[in-house]
C-alpha cells in the first residue's frame, strides 16, 4: 500500500485520489488478515501425469486474490499449443452465412469493446486425483460474437456455430464397423441461439494484457456462464453449419455418462458438457493470531449462500466477501474457526443457488451414478492438520 498523505492528495488532485481509492479497495477486496500463514493441505494433488495437457494448475492455498494473475492462470491443450503470428492470422467466418468474412486483429480491435470478469473452470476439475486446480477467474475483453454473426448474416438453415482453433492433432475411431485415423483442428460448437446470447465474446485481452499464448493468443472465445471447454482459443474460423456437430470434443469426449432415474427406470444418458455448474470448495486455512479461518471460493451459478462443514460437526454459514463480485465470477468466502483443535479435521463446503439448488454431496445420485469424470461438481472435502 503505498503512504500517501493529504497534502500531496491536495496537490495532486481528484485522478491521484481516484488512484488512491482504487488501489485501496483492491487491497480489501479478499479476507485475508496481516501476518497470517497457511496451514498447508495434508490431501495433495497426484503428480500430474499429462504435463503437456493440464499446465499452471490452482494452488487452491495460494488463493489470495479474486482475479487470478495472468501467470497463475491454468491452462489446457488437447492438440499442440499453437505459437500465432498475429499480424498473419486473420479470423475467418463462413459456412451457411450470406456474407462470408476474413477478420484481422486490428478490424476486431476496432469494434466496439466489451468486458466481463468470468470464472473460467475445466468440466474434468476435481474428476481425477490429479487435477483439481483447473480453475482460475480474469477480466476478460473483445468485441460481441454476436453482432459479427449478424453482420455475416445467418442464411436458411443455419443451426449451429462450429468454433475452429488453430492447433490440430490426431483423432482415431476404431470399432467393429469403423476405422478412421483423422487430422483435424479443436472446434467446439453451439446452437446458433446460444451463440448468439450478447454476453459471447470473441476476447483478445485478458486482465488488460494481450491474451498469452496459453490462454489463446491472439484470439478466444469466452462464453460466461459455460465449461472452459466450449471456450476455444487460437480462434480460427467461425463456421455456420445445418447440422450438428459432433466431433471429439462434443460427442465422445467431455460427454457425461449418468444413470438417471425415469418412472423407476433406470435411463442412461449421454449429454454434452455445456454450461457451468453449482459448486464450491474450501481453498485456505490459515492461521493468524486472532485463531484459525477457513476461505474458498464458489460459482457455476449465481450464489445465495455457502456453507461449511468442520468433521461430521453441523453446517456453518460463511461469509460472502461483497467487495469484488461479478454475475460470472466465483464468490470468495470466508468462515472463522475459533475452537479449532490440534490434530486432524476434514473441511467440507456446499454452495446455494438463487433458486434453492445445492452444491450435490459426493452420495448424491447425480454424483454417485456418474460414471465420467467430467462435471464433477460435488462437494469438496479437504484434510488439514492444526499443530
Ligand atoms: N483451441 C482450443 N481451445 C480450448 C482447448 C483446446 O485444447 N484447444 N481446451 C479447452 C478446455 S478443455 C478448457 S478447460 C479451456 C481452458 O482455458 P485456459 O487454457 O485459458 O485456462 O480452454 C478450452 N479451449
Ligand atoms: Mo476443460
Amino acid at each position: 500500500m503505498p503512504k500517501i498523505n493529504r497534502r500531496e492528495v491536495i496537490a495532486t488532485g481528484s485522478a491521484a485520489l481516484a488512484a488512491y481509492a482504487l488501489l485501496h479497495r483492491f487491497a480489501q477486496a479478499f479476507p485475508s488478515r496481516p501476518g497470517e500463514s497457511v496451514v498447508p493441505w495434508l490431501d495433495q494433488m497426484a503428480p500430474n501425469p499429462v504435463p503437456d495437457i493440464i499446465q499452471n494448475q490452482l494452488h487452491w492455498e495460494d488463493l489470495d486474490s479474486w482475479i487470478t494473475p495472468n501467470e497463475k492462470f491454468f491452462s489446457i491443450a488437447h492438440f499442440n499449443r499453437p505459437k500465432i503470428d498475429a499480424g498473419a492470422w486473420k479470423l475467418e467466418i463462413d459456412g451457411i452465412v450470406k456474407k462470408p468474412m476474413a477478420l484481422t486483429l486490428a478490424d476486431i480491435k476496432q469494434r466496439p469493446k466489451q468486458e466481463v470478469t468470468f470464472t473460467v473452470e475445466c468440466s474434468g476439475n476435481h474428476g481425477l486425483p490429479f487435477f483439481h486446480g483447473g480453475i482460475g477467474n480474469a477480466r476478460w475483453a473483445g468485441t460481441p460474437l454476436a453482432a459479427i454473426l449478424e453482420e455475416a448474416g445467418i442464411a436458411g438453415g443455419g443451426i449451429e456455430v462450429v468454433f475452429w482453433g488453430s492447433d490440430v492433432g490426431d483423432v482415431a475411431l476404431k470399432d467393429m464397423f469403423r476405422d478412421v485415423k483423422m487430422h483435424q483442428n479443436f472446434a467446439r460448437s453451439m446452437s446458433l441461439t446460444d451463440a448468439m446470447d450478447p454476453k459471447n465474446l470473441l476476447c483478445y485481452e485478458m486482465n488488460g494484457s494481450d491474451l498469452p499464448p496459453a490462454n489463446g493468443y491472439p484470439l478466444r472465445l469466452i462464453a460466461p456462464g459455460w465449461y472452459g471447454i466450449a471456450n476455444v482459443k487460437w480462434l480460427k474460423r467461425i463456421e455456420v453449419r445445418g447440422s450438428r456437430f459432433m466431433n471429439q470434443f462434443m460427442a465422445r469426449d467431455y460427454v457425461t455418462i449418468r444413470e438417471e432415474e425415469n418412472n423407476g427406470e433406470t435411463v442412461w444418458a449421454e449429454t454434452s458438457v455445456g454450461r457451468a455448474l453449482l459448486k464450491s470448495a474450501p481453498a485456505r486455512v490459515t492461521k493468524s493470531d486472532s485463531g484459525y479461518r477457513i476461505t474458498g471460493a464458489a460459482w457455476g451459478a449465481p450464489i445465495a449462500k455457502v456453507e461449511v462443514k468442520i468433521d461430521g460437526g453441523p453446517w456453518q454459514e460463511a461469509t460472502i466477501d461483497h467487495s469484488e463480485e461479478a454475475d460470472f465470477a466465483w464468490k470468495i468466502w470466508s468462515i472463522d474457526w475459533p475452537d479449532a483443535a490440534k490434530g486432524k479435521h476434514t473441511v467440507t463446503s456446499r454452495a446455494f443457488d438463487m433458486v434453492g439448488n445445492m452444491q450435490p454431496a459426493m452420495d448424491d445420485p447425480r454424483i454417485a451414478k456418474k460414471h465420467t469424470f467430467w462435471e464433477s461438481n460435488g462437494q469438496v472435502t479437504r484434510q488439514v492438520e492444526l499443530s
